[in-house]
């Protein structure tokens, strides 16, 4: 029974640096956010340098949520948004309508074959930390022991 499946808290990076049926990758974010449901906190929409091979800004930010869902349910519906956005399978780092990422979970780490929490990558990615840092600040990495306010800092000192 879902009623008896605690609340949990989720972080999720979003990020497009495409136009899809909403608009500019701006609007694709903010339609995001409302497919998603359950946004607590949402961070302000940043226009970011791409990172990796895209020429193309980005536009990033982060949200928490607050769902029954387990980590895979989770991911299961997410990736549901992704498609129904309009994202085409294909080359990894291709440019994107919407690419959405669970980087925090209130129950800690989570690691299956498809799925790792804390994202991987989130401790050295500035488009990722700063939307962060302006809605969990003081959220524990359960695998440095660092609060995001601490990861952002050392980012920007180039530690
Ligand atoms: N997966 C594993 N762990 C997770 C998790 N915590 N959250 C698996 C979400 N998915 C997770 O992801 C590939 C697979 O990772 C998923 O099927 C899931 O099972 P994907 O989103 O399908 O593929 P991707 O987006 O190409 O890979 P990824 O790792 O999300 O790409 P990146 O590394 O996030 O790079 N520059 C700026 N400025 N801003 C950006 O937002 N984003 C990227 C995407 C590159 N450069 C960027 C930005
Ligand atoms: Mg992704």
């Amino acid at each position: 029974m879902t009623s008896s499946t605690p609340a949990q808290l989720y972080v999720i990076a979003l990020g497009s640096n495409r136009r899809g049926r909403h608009g500019a990758p701006e609007a694709e974010v903010r339609a995001a956010l409302a497919a998603i449901g359950g946004v607590m906190r949402a961070s302000p929409i940043i226009a970011t340098a791409p990172l990796g091979p895209s020429r193309r800004r980005f536009a990033n930010a982060a949200a928490l949520i607050k769902t029954r869902e387990e980590p895979p349910e989770l991911l299961a519906r997410i990736k549901v948004i992704e498609r129904s956005f309009g994202r085409r399978r294909g080359r990894r780092w291709d440019s994107r309508v919407i690419d959405l990422d669970i980087i925090l979970w209130s129950g800690g780490a989570w690691s299956d074959p498809g799925l790792t929490i804390p994202h991987p990558q989130f401790r050295r990615r500035g488009f990722v930390l700063q939307p962060l840092n302006a809605i969990v600040p003081d959220w524990r990495d359960p695998l440095s022991g660092r609060t995001v306010r601490q990861l952002a800092a050392q980012l920007v000192q180039g530690e």
